[in-house]
C-alpha cells in the first residue's frame, strides 16, 4: 500500500510527464509547420514516449491499491525565437524532471517503501538518457548557430537520431 505522500508525490509526476508529453508536441507541431520533417518526427516520437512515462506511472499506483488522478495540464510556454532556445527549454525541462524524479526516490527511501524505490529506477535511467539526448542537440545546435545550410543538415540528422533510437 502507498503512504498517502508518496501516491500524491507520484500523482505529481503523472502531471509531469503529461505536460512533457505537451511540450514535446507543441514543439513538433511547430517543427511540421516550419518544415523540419526529421526534428518534427523526433518530437513526435518523444511525445509519445512521455505519455507512455505517464502511463507507466499511473497503472502503477493503481496496482498497489492506490488512486491515479488524471489533472488538467498547464499549456506549455515556449518561446520560438530561435532554434537553440528552443531546444535549451527542453533541456532545462528534462533536469527539471530529473528532480523530480530524485525527489520522489528521495520520498520513497525515507518512507521505506523499496518496491516504489525499486519501480522508480526505470526513470532514474530513463532521465539519464532523456538528459543526455537532450544535451547532444543542444551542442549541435550551439555549434550550427543559424547558419541556414547547417540547420537544413541538423534537420537530416534528426531523421537518423529518430530512426536509431
Ligand atoms: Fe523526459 O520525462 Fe519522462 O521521464
Amino acid at each position: 500500500m502507498l503512504s498517502e505522500k508518496m501516491q500524491a508525490a507520484l500523482n505529481a509526476q503523472i502531471k509531469m510527464e503529461a505536460e512533457s508529453s505537451q511540450i514535446y508536441l507543441a514543439m513538433a507541431s511547430w517543427a511540421e509547420i516550419k518544415g523540419f520533417e526529421g526534428i518534427s518526427t523526433f518530437m513526435f516520437k518523444q511525445s509519445d514516449e512521455e505519455r507512455q512515462h505517464m502511463l507507466k506511472l499511473l497503472k502503477y499506483i493503481n496496482q498497489r491499491g492506490g488512486q491515479a488522478v488524471v489533472s488538467a495540464l498547464e499549456e506549455p510556454r515556449l518561446d520560438y525565437s530561435s532554434f537553440r532556445t528552443l531546444f535549451r527549454q527542453l533541456y532545462e525541462h528534462e533536469v527539471r524532471v530529473s528532480e523530480a524524479i530524485n525527489e520522489l526516490v528521495d520520498i520513497a527511501l525515507t518512507g521505506k517503501d523499496y518496491a516504489t524505490h525499486n519501480f522508480l529506477q526505470w526513470y532514474v535511467s530513463e532521465q539519464i538518457e532523456e538528459e543526455a539526448t537532450a544535451k547532444v542537440i543542444l551542442d549541435k545546435i550551439d555549434l550550427i548557430g543559424d547558419d541556414k545550410g547547417g540547420l537544413y543538415m541538423f534537420d537530416n540528422d534528426m531523421k537518423n537520431f529518430t530512426a536509431n533510437a
